[in-house]
């Protein structure tokens, strides 16, 4: 009995292996699929955008991004990955807008190795012509999971993506890295405050003044602020009374792959902005 429940233990554990080979014929194969999460305006309730997340349907289960994405970057595999990432996001974008949803942005998450491929603005660029996509209405999510180096490809990059009007912002912001030296020395539009100060809003109080110290910190520096991870009315409420600009979570929606996320904003058209340049 004992030796059944260590074994069962032991399964439990075993970190999953995940090597190039698969992850060269999950991109062969497209076992890769985007779901997307709208981000709402707090101030008027519209939907402004979505987040695109992805999510790897490997023939033994799903696989979450921070397990694949890092071996996608050790093997160098990313370099691939990144044309199919904006290649996908960009036509599924090119699709709402031509079934009338035709203000909203798609925002997509880089890593600063994805930063350091020469090609990406190439890459990038390739995709907004092909979908016929304004430049403003893509934005790129910069993780602080490692810093981002202050000089360098990284930061060229960041500046080039400014100049071509591509919207950049701070991803789970408070959770790792500082980044005041690229929000100091970028075209930084937005901070998407990391979901663990949303989580425990009302539990733990100093998040509330660490939240109500980001918002001002944010607008101080002419920078929109997203709390994540919104899944209670009340969290909404007290998002919106201190001032933070937008919001994305499950209160809302999840996310939500394309067919499903436009059946969604059918369902909630009082809810986008339909006006032109909105
Ligand atoms: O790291 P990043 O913020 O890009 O990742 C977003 C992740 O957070 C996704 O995996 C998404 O499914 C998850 N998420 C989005 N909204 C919520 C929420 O309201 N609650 C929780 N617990 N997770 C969420
Ligand atoms: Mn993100």
């Amino acid at each position: 009995m004992y030796f059944i429940q260590t074994l069962k233990k032991i399964f439990a554990q075993k970190k999953r292996v995940i090597g190039a080979t698969d992850l060269s014929r999950a991109l062969a194969h497209n076992e890769f699929s985007f779901y997307y999460q709208p981000e709402w305006d707090l101030k008027t309730g519209k939907i402004k955008g979505l987040e695109a997340l992805i999510r790897w349907e490997s023939p033994s289960g799903i696989v979450p991004p921070n397990e694949f994405i890092p071996v996608l970057e050790e093997t160098g595999l990313i370099n691939s990955f990144t044309p199919f990432l904006f290649n996908q996001t960009l036509h599924d974008l090119h699709e709402l807008h031509s079934v009338g949803f035709s203000n909203l942005f798609m925002s997509v998450n880089l890593s600063a190795v994805q930063l350091q491929d020469s090609a990406l603005i190439e890459v990038i660029q390739k995709s907004l012509d092909q979908y016929g996509i304004v430049p403003a209405n893509l934005e790129c999510e910069i993780t602080e999971s490692r810093e981002v180096k202050k000089v360098g490809s990284e930061m060229d990059t960041l500046k080039a993506l400014g100049k071509m009007g591509i919207r950049v912002s701070i991803d789970d912001f408070g959770s790792g890295h500082a980044s005041f030296g690229y929000i100091k020395n970028l075209d930084i539009s937005k901070i998407k405050v990391d979901i663990e100060f949303i989580k425990e809003l009302f539990e733990k109080e100093t998040n509330q003044t660490i939240m109500r110290t980001i918002i001002e910190l944010g607008h101080a520096l002419n920078l929109s602020v997203l709390a994540e991870g919104v899944e209670k009315p009340e969290q909404e409420k007290w998002l919106k009374d201190n001032g933070c600009d937008y919001a994305q979570g499950f209160l809302l929606s999840r996310p939500l792959p394309l067919p499903m996320l436009i059946s969604f904003l059918r369902e909630h058209s009082d809810r986008i902005d339909t006006s032109v340049n909105a």
